[in-house]
């Protein structure tokens, strides 16, 4: 049986693999930030959302568009401005706007917009709540705090899922992060919850009492510690070369690998590899 979540998060390596092959060959213009590594943060997330809660995503958000849509084409399609992009291939690679989920490239700028749209929630659909991704190197803008403070003042169902990788850019947390992340929660009186594991079930049990928290209006701050397995955007990574491999094998990122028989993993690689050969093959064909 192919494992909903396992697929999701395979799908996810696929993709970003993809687009770093596409980039090498020139075959993709711009810039892109790939998720290599932490595919197991939105798609644990997302089975603790509903699909009328918003979502704001960042500049490393591939991730986070995948495992609410089972949309990698339409991705693609908008990174390589083809025909079928999710948004007509205005957007790339960090500017998706799709029903209740919007991304930015603009580091800080999400947090205040998913503010304000937990103020609406709260007014017009209780129950429902926003949640934003930001990383570690976003506490490093001002933004975040005005819309912290906010948000604990005004009781907002506010979520804000930090994927602290532990670096922004080239900069390693210890060099641009005073204090911690829990303490600036503390600071305005937000829970902080540290996720320290891979295991998307664990991570759903452990979260759901603070998600259901934020939906009656108790915002919270969720701090993921993971690793980037790939370059912060293409081939631009000053850690040594074991920090950056992108071998999938790698425990920390999939636990669940370790639990199946290697066979039935490769059939299941095999299957999200395929997902996006597809339309590349269909659109080279042309
Ligand atoms: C306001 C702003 N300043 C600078 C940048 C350039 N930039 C893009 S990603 C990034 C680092 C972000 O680090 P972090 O928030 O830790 O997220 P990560 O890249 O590790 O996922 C920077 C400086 C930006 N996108 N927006």
């Amino acid at each position: 049986m192919i494992d909903a979540d396992l697929s999701r998060m395979l799908v996810i390596r696929a993709f970003e693999r993809t687009l770093l092959d596409l980039y090498g060959r020139g075959l993709v213009n711009g810039t892109t930030h790939t998720c290599l590594g932490q595919e197991y943060v939105p798609v644990a997330m997302e089975g603790l959302l509903d699909p009328a809660d918003h979502v704001f995503s960042n500049h490393r958000g591939h991730g986070h568009y995948l495992a609410r849509f089972d949309d990698p084409e339409g991705l693609l399609a908008e990174i390589m401005g083809r025909e079928g992009a999710v948004c007509a291939g205005v957007g790339g690679s960090q500017h998706i706007r799709r029903d209740r989920y919007l991304s930015t490239g603009v580091q800080g700028e999400s947090l205040p917009v998913a503010a304000g749209v937990a103020l609406h929630l709260k007014r017009a659909e209780p129950g429902r709540l926003a949640c934003a991704y930001i990383g570690d190197g976003t506490f490093g803008e001002g933004a975040v705090y005005e819309a912290l403070n906010l948000a604990a003042l005004w009781a907002l169902p506010l979520l804000v899922v930090v994927e602290n990788n532990g670096i922004a850019q080239s900069t390693p947390t210890d060099k641009h992060l005073a204090g911690t992340i829990a303490g600036r929660a503390a600071a305005f009186g937000l829970p902080h919850e540290l996720v320290e594991g891979a295991d998307v079930d664990d991570i759903r049990a452990r979260l759901a009492p603070l998600v259901s928290g934020v939906r009656a209006g108790r915002p919270a701050v969720v701090e993921f510690v993971t690793h980037r397995l790939g370059p912060h955007s293409k081939g631009d990574d000053t850690r040594p070369a074991h920090a950056v491999g992108v071998d999938w094998r790698d425990k920390y990122a999939s636990p669940r690998l370790d639990r199946l028989e290697a066979a039935a993993v490769s059939r299941i690689e095999a299957v999200a590899a395929d997902v996006i050969a597809r339309p590349l093959s269909r659109w080279e064909a042309r």
